[in-house]
């Protein structure tokens, strides 16, 4: 092993640190840190463009521990090079209410995360996103003003899991060359040595995926420096570079072991492996001159930093840039979401919320630059491109439009790369059923708040000869359980024109727009330059007296109960109809608001094509449910709804049974 005494004694800063924090929280996982000091010491100190002074420097290198338990590492790190919210107060206090330093990195406690971790294979996910977001600026921006690394830290885990499989291949595809995978290849993981489950040749793995393959001892710090040059010098491909490490390296007895993955080392353990490493100082105690040494590597990117600051203030572009970054387009977005209303208005039109949504994005790709979305493989059904949309590939990273392919987890998760960049909203669409399939990054992405908007087609029975598999019965119940994700079901053109808004204008949360396979006519004919969708819930049809039906329902089943109170109406019954683009939003407003759109009807009914889950507050207590309670199967719609009993008939059959005075 090649040794440098001053980067040495750098690395075992951040081992005796992550040692010391778990022995002091008496949990997490001192092994990775302790293994990956010396590649992490070598990469901040020799390639890593950053500023602890301006931790939001758009331009920086991201770094990513998509080995999220490891996070010890990355708050070893911040602290050490000098960020001002993380102070060794906070290191002392890992994993503790409160604290910055939570178990995994949670994006927003401390600036330097820059997403968050823990379930893995995301950050590397994530970073496909980041890496994705850099090179579609540059190509917009040019190599003045954005011009940055993506450096993620997997471990064996990240790589087993199936999402990295799905990103390393679209990276791979993308030719994503500004980014490089430090891989943590110990050999280790919670049930023992890796060979116990897996026999992959991640050499060939990630050839196959078109990368740039590296090894390197990762204890030995000029073959880590040789290795990421030789990585960053090759721009055309991704590069994986394999760092050889020992897990829990400096533990005499635990080293090279699973022992250390996850759990304190105990006292005796520590007192020899500070030995061993010679360390001979108190817990959390960093000699000066060592933190000295940190430091300097923490201001050494200021001066770049000022001087992009520089460029782009005498850049033309700059100020274009800024506005990106700040995502600084709601007038922007309304005007042309009022403009598309009134032509709506002026001529109405029938059409699946799905082809709404695209016209919604044809209306949006001009008045809003940063849009940038996809789907998965389903271009042609979630409608999700529209004339304009040039692609975005190897060969044209300034296109808008990106073909996931087939990677509905790669998807959702490198969205949460490209929010968390910024400068780009990215929007992705799969059939609503596969949700399943991106919910873990789904889940992240309300936990970060992030604006990530989820184009989610075929959102019921209401799809047909497709089937079970293809129908989601429980997903907007299970979508709607989520904190801070908010799932719109518009009813028709317009409201999902104003959904669109309401999704483009959040600021700190993901939306999944739950969208119709079939057509469904245009229910809202009033000029209304206001966004009636903003509450969740509103009167789209006032009864004709005092309601003694309210009918609340969302997206296609609107429709029905129009008809219905159509039937009520001319049997005499006033009824009401309450559309409900957005149940959580509704929920969200105070009881009186939602009691006033009830009214003081005898009956009220709520009706959406899939589980009953979540309406009780909506409806009350005395409210009655028609949905699904199964899954559903194979037919034409129309034959489906009536197997399934959500018909104009059953509603008004029901409204009239409940009735107090029929
Ligand atoms: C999706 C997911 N599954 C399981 C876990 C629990 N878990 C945390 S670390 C780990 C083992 C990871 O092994 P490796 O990446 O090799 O880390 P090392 O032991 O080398 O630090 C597991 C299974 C998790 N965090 N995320
Ligand atoms: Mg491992």
């Amino acid at each position: 092993m090649s040794y440098s005494a001053k980067s040495n004694a750098m690395a075992n800063a951040i081992r005796a640190l992550s040692m010391d924090a778990v022995e002091s929280a008496n949990s997490g996982h001192p092994g990775m840190p302790m293994g990956m000091a010396d590649v992490a010491t070598v990469l901040l100190s020799n390639h890593l463009k950053f500023s602890a002074k301006d931790p939001e420097w758009p331009d920086r290198d991201r770094l990513i521990l998509s080995a999220g338990h490891g996070s010890m590492l990355l708050y070893s790190l911040l602290y050490l090079t000098g960020y001002s919210d993380m102070s060794l107060e906070e290191l002392k206090n890992f994993r503790q209410l409160g604290a910055k330093t939570a178990g995994h990195p949670e994006y927003g406690h401390a600036s330097g995360i820059e997403t968050t971790t823990g379930p893995l294979g995301q950050g590397f996910a994530n970073g496909v996103g980041f890496a994705m977001a850099e090179r579609h600026l540059n190509a917009e921006f040019g190599d003045s003003l954005v011009d940055h690394m993506t450096y993620i830290i997997a471990g064996d885990g990240c790589l087993m899991e199936g999402v990295s499989h799905e990103a390393a291949s679209f990276a791979g595809h993308l030719k994503l060359g500004k980014l490089i995978v430090l891989f943590d290849d110990n050999g280790i993981s919670i049930d023992g040595k890796t060979d116990i489950t897996t026999s992959d040749n991640i050499t060939q793995r990630f050839l196959a995926y078109s990368w740039q393959v590296l090894d390197c001892d990762g204890h030995d710090q000029e073959q880590i420096d040789k290795a990421i040059s030789d990585a960053k010098a090759d721009t055309t491909k991704p590069s994986l570079i394999r760092c050889k490490t020992k897990i829990g390296f400096g533990s005499p007895n635990l080293s090279g072991t699973a022992k250390i993955h996850g759990a304190p080392l105990g006292s005796e353990e520590i007192a020899l492996t500070r030995q061993s490493l010679d360390w001979q100082y108190e817990p959390f105690f960093i000699p000066e001159g060592i933190l000295l040494d940190w430091r300097k590597i923490g201001s050494k990117g200021a001066v770049g930093c000022k001087e992009w600051k520089k460029r782009m203030q005498s850049d033309t572009n700059g100020t274009q840039l800024t506005k990106r970054l700040k995502d600084d387009y709601e007038a922007d977005i309304q005007k042309a979401i009022s403009g598309f209303k009134s032509q709506l208005i002026k001529n109405p039109q029938k059409v699946a919320t799905r082809v709404a949504s695209q016209k919604s994005i044809e209306a949006l790709l001009s008045a809003y630059p940063t849009l940038f979305g996809g789907s998965a493989d389903l271009t042609g059904s979630n409608n999700t491109k529209v004339a304009n949309h040039s692609v975005f590939s190897s060969s044209d990273y300034q296109g808008r439009y990106i073909h996931y392919g087939v990677r509905e987890h790669a998807m959702a998760s490198a969205m949460n790369g490209l929010a968390l960049h910024g400068g780009v909203t990215p929007f992705g669409g799969t059939f609503l059923v596969f949700t399943d399939y991106c919910r873990p990054a789904i889940r992240l992405s309300a936990i970060m708040e992030q604006k990530v908007i989820y184009v989610m087609t075929h959102d019921s029975i209401g799809l047909g000869e497709d089937g079970p598999t293809h129908q989601p019965v429980e997903h907007l119940a299970s979508l709607r359980l989520i904190p801070n994700l908010e799932v719109f079901r518009p009813c028709d053109v317009v409201e999902t024109a104003e959904v669109w808004e309401l999704a483009c204008l959040s600021k700190n949360s993901p939306s999944i727009l739950a969208l119709s396979r079939q057509g469904l006519p245009q229910l809202r004919l009033e000029d209304n330059t206001d966004n009636l969708s903003t509450n969740g819930g509103y009167i789209l049809r006032e009864a004709s007296q005092e309601p003694k039906i309210t009918l609340m329902a969302s997206g296609s089943e609107v429709t029905l109960a129009e008809e219905a109170r159509i039937q009520l109406e001319a049997n005499r019954i006033p009824t009401r109809l309450v559309s409900v683009p957005c149940l959580d939003r509704l929920l969200k407003q105070n009881n009186a608001y939602i009691r006033k759109l009830r009214g003081n009807a005898d009956v009220i009914i709520a009706i959406e094509a899939g589980l009953d889950t979540g309406w009780e507050k909506a409806i009350g207590p005395n409210g009655h449910f028609i949905g699904m309670s199964s899954f559903g199967a194979s037919a034409p719609a129309e034959e489906l709804y009536k197997h399934f009993g959500i018909t104009t008939q059953a509603i008004v059959d029901l409204a009239q049974n409940h009735m107090k005075h029929p």
